[in-house]
C-alpha cells in the first residue's frame, strides 16, 4: 500500500517539499527514531523539546495503558478524579516559591492564553480595571493562539493573521557583541530597563503583566544575560506588574534545574509549562499560579458554588495525561535528571564551541543546559535556506535536528550518552564543512 500524503495538512511544515521527499518516522526507543526505511536516526532534539527522559519509557507506557482501562475520561468541569489532584500536588511541590496552584491546559499555546486571561482577571478582581496591557519581548514565542501570538515577538507568526491583542515588546537580548558566548552572556542586563520606558509610556496602571521565556527557545536558544531576569523581577515589583515565565521548554529539567526559575534564581508570579510535563507522550500543559494570584480569585467570586475563573478546556486534567504526567515526573525526580543535565552540560557546551565556532557561515553558537543552537549567515536574500539544507543533510546522515529561522537547534535527551552527543555535534560539524 502506498500512503496518500494529500489529506494531512501538516503544521509548521513546508508541505510541498515534505510531500515530494517525505521524512517518515515509524517508531522510537530511547534516543533513537526508526524511519520508514528501517534506518536508526539519532533524535537530537528530544522530539520537539518534549522527550527528555527518552522515547517510549515503559513507566509511562504502563501508566497510560492502565489509566485508559480504568478511567478513560472524566468531565473536568464540576467533577474531579484523584490523579488530577495528585499530579497538581506533585507539580506544586517541584515549583519554586509560592507557585502552589495548577491550572491544566493541553499545550503550551493554551498555557500562554490561559496565563494572559488569568493576569487580566486578577487585576479586575483587585479593582484595578485599567490594568489590561501586556508586554512581551522580541523573538519571544508563546504559541500560536491569538493571545500568545500578540505577546510573541516573531513577525512571521503574525503576518497573515490580522489584528491580535494589543501588546508592546522589550528588545530581545541577542547582542552581536555576545556572539559565541558559552552559557549566559555578561552583557545585556540593561535591556530589562526598557520596561521603565514602557511604564513611562503607558502608565503602570494600564499594564497587567510582562511575559517572557526565561531562556528563549524556539528563536534559537537565547540564554538570559547575567542579572537580566532579576532586573525584570525588580521592575515588576516596583511597578506592581505580574511577571509570567513561559517555561514550556525550560520547565522540568532542560536548564539543569527543575525550572528555568530555579536555574536562573528568579521566581515569577505565574509559570507556564507543557511539553516535558508528560515527556511528550500525551498532550498536556499547565499554568502554575502563586498563592497571591489564586487566593485573589477565591476571595472575590461571591458564593462558593460560583465559578472563580470562567475558563477551562474539555481536556483539562485528562485522566490519561495526568497518569502520563505522574509517571514522567516520578522518573525525572527518581533518576535525578535535572542534576544529570547540569553535570553533563559542560561537556555538551565544549563540543558545540570547539567543533562549530570555526565552521563556514556560522555567526553564533549559543548554549545553556541541554540546549544548543547555531545561527547561519543568509544565503543571498534567503536566511532560511542554509538551516534547511543542513538539517536535510543531517537527516540523510541519520541525525535529526530542528531548523527554524536562521538557526539550527539541538536539545539532547536528559539521558543522552556522551558518544551520542559526539555523533550529534560531529555530524553537524561535518555537514557545515560541506556548506556553500
Ligand atoms: N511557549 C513556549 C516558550 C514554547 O517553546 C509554546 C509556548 C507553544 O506550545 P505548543 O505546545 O502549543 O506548541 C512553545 C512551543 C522550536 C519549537 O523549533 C518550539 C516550540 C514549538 C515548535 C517548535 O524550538 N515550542
Ligand atoms: N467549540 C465548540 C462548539 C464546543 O462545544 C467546545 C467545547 O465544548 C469548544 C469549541 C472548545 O473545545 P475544548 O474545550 O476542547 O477547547
Amino acid at each position: 500500500m502506498t500512503l496518500n500524503l494529500d489529506a494531512y495538512w501538516m503544521p509548521y511544515t513546508g508541505n510541498r517539499q515534505f510531500k515530494r521527499d517525505p521524512r517518515m518516522i515509524e517508531s522510537a526507543q530511547g534516543v533513537w527514531f526508526t524511519d520508514s526505511e528501517g534506518r536508526q536516526v539519532l533524535d537530537g532534539h528530544s522530539g520537539l523539546w518534549t522527550t527528555g527522559l527518552g522515547h517510549a519509557r515503559p513507566e509511562i507506557t504502563e501508566a497510560v495503558s492502565r489509566q485508559m482501562a480504568e478511567l478513560d475520561f472524566c468531565p473536568p468541569f464540576q467533577f474531579g478524579h484523584p490523579k488530577a489532584f495528585e499530579l497538581a500536588t506533585k507539580i506544586a511541590d517541584l515549583m519554586p516559591g509560592d507557585l502552589n496552584h495548577v491550572f491544566y491546559t493541553n499545550s503550551g499555546s493554551e498555557s500562554a492564553d490561559t496565563s494572559l486571561k488569568m493576569a487580566r482577571a486578577y487585576w479586575q478582581l483587585k479593582g484595578e480595571t485599567r490594568k489590561t496591557r501586556f508586554i512581551g519581548r522580541e523573538k519571544g514565542y508563546h504559541g500560536v493562539n491569538y493571545g500568545g501570538v500578540a505577546v510573541g515577538g516573531i513577525p512571521a507568526n503574525k503576518k497573515l493573521f490580522g489584528d491580535v491583542l494589543e501588546a508592546d515588546h522589550l528588545s530581545h537580548t541577542l547582542l552581536p557583541d555576545n556572539a559565541f558566548t558559552r552559557g549566559m552572556p555578561n552583557q545585556g542586563a540593561h535591556l530589562a530597563d526598557e520596561l521603565e520606558v514602557l511604564v513611562e509610556r503607558y502608565g503602570a496602571d494600564s499594564i497587567a503583566a510582562v511575559i517572557v521565556e526565561p531562556m528563549g527557545g524556539s528563536a534559537g536558544v537565547l540564554p538570559p544575560p547575567q542579572g537580566y531576569l532579576q532586573r525584570l523581577r525588580d521592575l515588576c515589583d516596583k511597578h506592581n506588574l505580574l511577571l509570567i515565565f513561559d517555561e514550556v521548554i525550560t520547565g522540568f529539567g532542560r536548564c539543569g534545574a527543575m525550572t528555568g526559575a530555579d536555574a536562573f534564581g528568579v521566581t515569577p508570579d505565574i509559570l507556564n509549562v507543557a511539553k516535558q510535563l508528560t515527556n511528550g507522550a500525551v498532550p498536556m500543559g499547565a499554568v502554575i499560579a502563586s498563592s497571591e494570584v489564586h487566593d485573589t480569585f477565591m476571595a472575590n467570586a461571591g458564593p462558593d458554588y460560583v465559578l472563580e475563573f470562567a475558563h477551562g478546556y474539555t481536556y483539562s486534567a485528562h485522566p490519561v495525561a495526568c497518569a502520563a504526567g505522574l509517571a514522567a515526573l516520578d522518573v525525572l525526580v527518581e533518576e535525578q535528571l535535572p542534576q544529570r543535565v547540569s553535570a553533563e552540560a559542560p561537556y555538551f557546551e565544549s563540543l558545540l564551541h570547539e567543533q562549530l565556532c570555526d565552521k563556514p557561515f556560522v555567526t553564533d553558537v549559543r548554549n545553556f543546559g541541554f540546549a544548543g543552537a547555531i545561527t547561519l549567515e543568509a544565503k543571498g536574500d534567503e536566511p532560511l535556506r542554509r538551516p534547511f539544507e543542513v538539517a536535510m543533510a543531517m537527516w540523510e546522515r541519520g541525525v535529526l535536528v530542528r531548523y527554524g529561522g536562521d538557526t539550527i537547534q539541538m536539545a539532547p535527551h536528559f539521558v543522552m550518552q556522551r558518544e551520542q552527543m559526539d555523533q550529534l555535534v560531529g555530524t553537524l560539524a561535518d555537514c557545515l564543512s560541506k556548506l556553500n
